[in-house]
């Protein structure tokens, strides 16, 4: 018999923030069995995950959460009564060159999931957490910041096709009565992310002497949260948070692209001994990004006063701290670095791998 009361379902648990979620979950919630399903896309690194072995309390399957025959199966096998829904394509860039399967993870992914929900837990009980993005509430101006009733304006395939994942989870709770949470946070940074991102992609080419390209005047400006402050959020909205709400998330910490990449080439510099000019002098302004918001900003004065939610890191001792995973983690930069993580994936998780679904 096992003594774990609350089964929670993880979507997306070998991404960024959901292995992050998952290393933080199991350590502080020791009551919860965690069923990490992924379908191990590219951006899916079970190596982040080797701290936690296959097994209670952390399941891993791997599948995809567009697939309904799938959900039916992890759901009638682990009954969660808690899902988190991380699983997503969350790469604008990406979106731009192929938004085809942002379409199909972000948009079906989330309906099947709602589905299965509604059909497995008894009516009125569980709940879908929806884990989703600032990105939706499109570009600001020089001023002003987003808040829960900020209306939508997506500008790239990505962050439409959250926008639409984002309505069809609240138009099920207002249609079928489902017990739903969201949340919309601001650009997360820290370990595990991977080197397509902003942040983690200078590290790496600080590092290893390559350039640092910087899209268009590099005046965007996005607000920047340490990765496990989203995660403690997270946790403060599924246990304390009011059941249909939308909660937005921030650290109160707006950046211009410059600043992020002059941090990173200082602290780079700081815990290597190179001379932070020698980084710097590799920045190039490079053509923009098509339809690039220029700036997000976050006013998370609802989640602070109803859930005395604050983050711990500031954005300087965040970054120390990625910076400092990034230089002891060499096997995991590697690995990413030569696709050796997609061999070990294959040769360990076959297909389909983990506990089959
Ligand atoms: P990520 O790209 O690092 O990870 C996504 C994970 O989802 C991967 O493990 C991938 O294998 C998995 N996945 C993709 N398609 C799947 C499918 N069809 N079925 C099952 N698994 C699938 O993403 P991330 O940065 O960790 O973001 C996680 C979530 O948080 C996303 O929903 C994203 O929109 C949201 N978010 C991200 C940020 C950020 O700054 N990274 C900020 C706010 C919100
Ligand atoms: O090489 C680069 N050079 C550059 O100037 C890259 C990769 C990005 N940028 C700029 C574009 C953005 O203004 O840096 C900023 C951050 O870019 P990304 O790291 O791609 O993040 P962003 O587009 O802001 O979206 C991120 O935050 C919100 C995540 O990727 C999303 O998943 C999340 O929803």
């Amino acid at each position: 018999m096992s003594s774990l009361e609350t089964t929670v379902l993880v979507t997306g648990g070998a991404g960024f923030i959901g292995s992050n979620f998952l290393l933080h979950s199991v350590r502080r919630h020791p009551r919860c069995r965690f069923v990490n399903l992924d379908k191990l896309t590219y951006a899916g690194n079970l190596r982040g995950l080797e701290a936690l072995s296959n097994g209670d309390p952390h399941v891993f399957v791997r599948g995809d959460v567009a697939d309904a025959t799938t959900l039916d199966d992890v759901f009638e096998r682990y009954r969660p009564s808690i899902v988190v829904h991380f699983a997503a394509e969350s790469h604008v860039d990406r979106s731009i060159l192929g938004p085809a399967d942002f379409v199909r993870t972000n948009i079906e992914g989330t309906f099947q999931l709602l589905e299965a929900c509604r059909r497995h837990f008894p009516r009125g009980e569980g709940l879908f957490h929806h884990v989703s993005t600032d990105e939706v509430f499109g570009s600001l101006g020089e001023t002003g910041a987003f808040h829960e009733g900020t209306p939508y304006d997506p500008s790239s395939p990505y962050s439409a096709s959250k926008a639409a994942s984002d309505h069809l989870v609240r138009a099920y709770h207002r249609t079928y009565g489902l017990p739903i949470k969201i949340t919309n946070c601001s650009n997360n940074y820290g370990p595990r992310q991977f080197p397509e991102k902003l942040v983690p992609l200078m590290i790496m080419n600080a590092l290893e002497g390559r350039e640092l390209p910087i899209y268009g005047e590099g005046k965007n400006v996005r607000d920047w949260l340490y990765v496990d402050d989203h995660c403690d959020a997270i946790w403060a909205v599924i246990e304390r948070g009011r059941v249909g709400e939308t909660y937005v998330i921030g650290g109160r910490a707006e950046r211009r692209n410059v600043e992020v990449v002059e941090l990173v080439a200082r602290l780079v510099a700081e815990e290597t001994g190179v001379a932070p000019e020698t980084i710097l002098e590799r920045r190039r302004f490079v053509a923009d990004r098509p339809g690039h918001d220029h700036r997000y900003a976050i006013d998370p004065s609802k989640i602070e006063r109803e859930l005395g939610w604050r983050p711990r890191e500031s954005f300087v001792s965040g970054m120390k701290k990625t910076v400092r995973w990034y230089l002891e983690n060499e096997a995991w930069v590697d690995e990413v670095r030569t696709g050796e993580y997609r061999r070990w994936i294959e040769a360990n998780y076959g297909r389909r791998g983990g506990e089959a679904a």
